[in-house]
């Protein structure tokens, strides 16, 4: 476990990097002791930097890694948790600049809004679909702090999982009979299709990505809340982005959402 002041230099220099987008090395390197406990706890306080400089709060989680393809993309093999604050949220029609990242990359994503407090330590994917509102197509744009869009698990969890901004449809769904593995999805960029999957690419199904996040933060004594916004991770390989690029991700029964980038 690392010590207090170094937990809280490394999310000050997360914090810097992103705001002046200088990518910084992996902290693994300097930092042995930079384990994933430790790695949360950063986390935690680039949040508490974060909302307090910026004048945001909290409204949700997100859920990184959850898929094979995502894994394999970024060569780390376990899920990730982060924090969405509202300053991250984008709306549908909002055009959004590249001007704020370093290297960011999309992801489509099946998002989940709940009726009730979520608490591990033991919550079933029945539990969660239980508790589901609705869910809602969702985009969200990832960048990562380092160079390269390289690292290890505990620097991706104290980059607050590679947050940037997300983007969540207006159509809310209810889960009803809906058999979200069988969920498909369509990606296009520029009108043209990127790729094609099923939600069962999360995890076998988005819902257990949920429950493992409960669980999770049931370990460091927090709980999805009721009204929260949950990414239950990327269902494909993430895509990269060019200014002026146009995409758009259409779910069976959930509806679509899209976005223009510009410089
Ligand atoms: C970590 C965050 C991944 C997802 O949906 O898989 C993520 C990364 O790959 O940079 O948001
Ligand atoms: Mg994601």
């Amino acid at each position: 476990m690392l010590g207090t002041d170094d937990i809280n230099q490394i999310a000050v220099e997360l914090y810097e990097s992103e705001r002046q987008k200088n990518p910084v090395n992996n902290f693994v390197d300097k930092y042995p002791q930079l384990d994933e406990a430790s790695a949360y706890k950063v986390q935690e306080k680039l949040i508490e930097i974060k909302s307090s400089r910026e004048n945001t709060k909290r409204v949700g989680h997100k859920l990184g890694l959850t898929s094979k393809a995502k894994q394999n993309m970024m060569g780390v093999h376990e899920p990730s948790y982060g924090v969405l604050l509202e300053s991250m949220q984008k709306y549908e029609g909002d055009p959004i600049s590249l001007s704020g990242s370093i290297h960011a990359k999309i992801e489509p994503e099946i998002a989940f809004i709940f009726n009730k407090e979520i608490k591990g330590p033991a919550v079933t994917v029945a539990e969660v679909m239980e508790a589901t509102s609705y869910v809602m197509p969702a985009l969200e744009i990832i960048d990562s702090r380092f160079h390269g869009f390289s690292f290890t698990l505990p620097d991706a969890v104290s980059d607050n999982s590679s947050s940037s901004l997300f983007m969540i449809g207006e159509r809310f769904q209810r889960l009803d009979d809906l058999d979200l593995r069988l969920t498909g999805m369509v990606l296009k960029k520029n009108g043209e299709i990127m790729s094609t999957a099923t939600a069962a690419n999360v995890m076998g199904h988005p819902a257990r990505a949920i429950s493992w996040l409960a669980n999770k933060l049931y370990k460091v004594g927090q709980s999805i809340q009721t009204g929260e916004i949950v990414l239950s991770g990327s269902i494909l390989a993430a895509e990269t982005i060019e200014p002026g690029d146009h995409f758009s991700v259409s779910f069976d029964r959930l509806g679509s959402v899209e976005i223009t980038f510009t410089e």
